[in-house]
């Protein structure tokens, strides 16, 4: 696929709306994502790496807020598990749109995938043997949090785990500048500038809100998952999984 560069932030805006994931953003959103998190192409692939482990015959794998579905393709061409398929959830009707058309021309596997619009709030999980929230649950209200972690819980089967990558927060002082400042240097490395760093910032302040590890953790533990562990962090982007 040819990667389109992501500009939206490139020139002086006079008002700085919230982002929102359309038309604009779904252009350019592989380029945008990769240049954006740090070690996303090393999440992406160690996700179907844990798919081909965790994935249970007879179940249902849900990547929610599956954008384009690259989690969805990498978990696809790992899992060997008869009777399980995929169902991808995003309630941006573009990203699914092109994400549909990612998928159809997508021969490495025939596993399963189904890719609705619709609102992870509002889908039913079930039979799961594995739900992926990568850099999803972010984007959730937070009042809304523990209700989906708790659904999600009760959608797993035992032996089934959730992967959930966040944009962390770190309470110190000291050690959120660190990580702050590291990310937006990975972000210079990658050819975004000030400004465009500055926009984006204020565009996602009330959108994207990140949490605490421990926050994370205790919300795991109180939702009944008895394990949790960090499996992944680059500066402030970090993926956790837990088990049923
Ligand atoms: C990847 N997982 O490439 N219901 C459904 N979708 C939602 C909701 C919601 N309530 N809220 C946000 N989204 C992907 C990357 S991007 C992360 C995930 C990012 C969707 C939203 O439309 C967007 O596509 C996705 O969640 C978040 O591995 O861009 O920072």
């Amino acid at each position: 696929m040819v990667k389109k560069q992501d500009a939206i932030y490139a020139t002086a805006l006079d008002e700085i709306i919230d982002f929102r994931f359309d038309e604009r953003v779904v252009d350019v959103f592989p380029d945008m994502i990769q240049r954006s998190v740090p070690g996303y192409a090393t999440m992406i692939s160690s996700i179907g790496v844990l798919a081909a482990k965790y994935a249970q015959a007879n179940s249902h794998c849900y990547d929610l807020g599956c954008s384009l579905g690259a989690v969805s393709l990498a978990m696809r061409q790992r899992i060997r598990q008869p009777d399980c398929d995929i169902i991808a959830v995003d309630n941006s009707p573009a990203m699914i749109e092109r994400g549909q058309q990612l998928l159809a021309s997508d021969t490495s596997s025939t596993v399963p995938v189904k890719m609705l619009c619709a609102d992870i709030q509002d889908v039913i999980i079930e039979k799961a043997s594995i739900v992926v929230l990568n850099f999803t649950l972010q984007f959730i209200p937070l009042a809304e949090r523990p209700a989906l972690i708790k659904r999600i819980y009760q959608g797993l089967k035992p032996g089934g785990i959730l992967i959930l990558s966040e944009k962390m927060a770190f309470g110190e002082p000291e050690r959120e500048r660190f990580h702050v400042e590291s990310h937006h240097e990975f972000k210079r490395a990658n050819g975004y500038s000030d400004l465009e760093i500055s926009q984006k910032r204020t565009a996602l302040e009330n959108v994207l809100i990140p949490e605490t590890l421990a926050c994370h953790q205790q919300r795991l533990k109180n939702a009944g998952f008895d394990f949790s562990d960090i499996w992944f962090q680059c500066f402030n982007f970090a993926s956790l999984v837990a088990v049923k």
